[in-house]
């Protein structure tokens, strides 16, 4: 078999306006704050068990937020709070069901690695590496047969890229020509290991060459290339014409969760990457389309006060009611 072409082509997404561009930062902004909140109201005890933080990914779900439509179904790992907000779940859902409390978005029973909301077709968080990968086949299969128009979009790390049953949801997924678009996020990190240690290759989108699929590989830290990029793989699947395969080179610039203290990097790496933070880019960019001193500090304090607002609803919110602990278990 010849190797599947590398690239959809150009997007079709217009480049973004001044105003779209805005939008995208303070949606980036809002999660890092919220996460931010999130680490310390984890040390604060307030937030228990696992917390996986997406600092430094935010470029990622925000840029493929822009490319993707409502009706369009995401699906993910753990390291999902920001594709959570991406998708549409407010900050306010997101922090609550942190916190584990009755008005998160899984209404405190699922918390950090659980969110889920069907009204923004966010399909959830995953916390077993690479088990939600041939979910989103699922996914994409019934949105083929009931013609809705929609892509399921599955995000995943370079680790999950080695587990079995990612390479059979390739397999079928191509078959099918169903229309799903893979979202690898290579932060170069499975845990402490890194993906030159865990991998043979380096770049995940080359799995797709074992079944014939659409692939690419681009820089996930500017968030219109990501939206560029992710809006041309989006576009080829409603069309019909199959998978996409996509890796994002992404780096997360926290520990691979609150109780990591992330000894493994080479000593200035983290250094050198925050030079290159989505949030750093694109504020570059809003500054040289014209934003001044004074916008830039309105949209940081309006950032805060919803990130504050999160933290507060979340902390003065009621505990889910116990005699409800198994709701949700079975399908009424
Ligand atoms: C099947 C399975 N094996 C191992 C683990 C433990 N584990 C949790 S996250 C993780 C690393 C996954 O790394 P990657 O897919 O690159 O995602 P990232 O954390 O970088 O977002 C591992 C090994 C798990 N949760 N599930
Ligand atoms: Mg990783």
């Amino acid at each position: 078999m010849s190797e599947a072409p590398t690239t959809t082509g150009p997007s079709p997404l217009p480049p973004c306006t001044r105003e779209e561009l805005t939008h995208l930062f303070r949606e980036m902004l809002l999660i890092r704050r919220v996460e931010e909140l999130a680490a310390k109201a984890y040390t604060q005890r307030k937030i228990l068990g696992f917390c996986h933080l997406y600092i430094g990914q935010e470029s990622v779900a925000v840029g493929c937020a822009a490319a993707c439509k409502p009706e369009d179904h995401w699906i993910t790992a753990y390291r999902e709070h920001g594709q959570a907000m991406a998708k549409g779940v407010s900050a306010r859902a997101v922090m609550a069901e942190l916190f584990g409390k009755a008005t998160g978005c899984t209404e405190g029973l699922g918390g950090s690695m659980h969110l889920f909301d069907a009204k923004v077709n966010f399909m959830g968080g995953y916390g077993i590496v690479g088990a939600h990968i041939p979910l989103a086949v699922g996914v994409a299969w019934a949105l083929k047969q009931r013609k809705t128009g929609g892509v399921a979009v599955v995000y995943f790390g370079d680790g999950a890229a080695n587990q079995g049953a990612f390479f059979e949801a390739l397999c079928l997924a191509q078959l099918y020509k169903l229309p799903v678009v893979f979202l690898c996020e290579n932060n170069f990190y499975a845990m402490g290991t890194s993906v030159d240690r865990q991998s043979s290759l380096i770049d995940m989108s080359l799995r797709g060459n074992g079944v014939g699929m659409m692939r690419e590989q681009f820089e996930g830290f500017d968030v219109e290339h990501v939206r560029d990029r992710v809006g041309a793989a989006v576009a080829y699947a409603r069309e019909g014409k199959g998978p996409v395969i996509l890796e994002a080179i992404t780096y997360r610039f926290r520990g691979h969760s609150m109780s990591d203290p992330a000894k493994y990097r080479p000593e200035g790496e983290l250094e050198e990457k925050k030079k290159g933070d989505p949030l750093l880019i694109t504020e570059a960019r809003l500054r040289a389309m014209g934003m001044q001193d004074a916008e830039l500090a309105a949209l940081h304090a309006s950032v805060e006060a919803e990130a504050e607002d999160a933290y507060q609803f979340a902390d003065t919110s009621p505990e889910p009611d116990p005699a409800r602990l198994y709701e949700y278990t079975y399908a009424p």
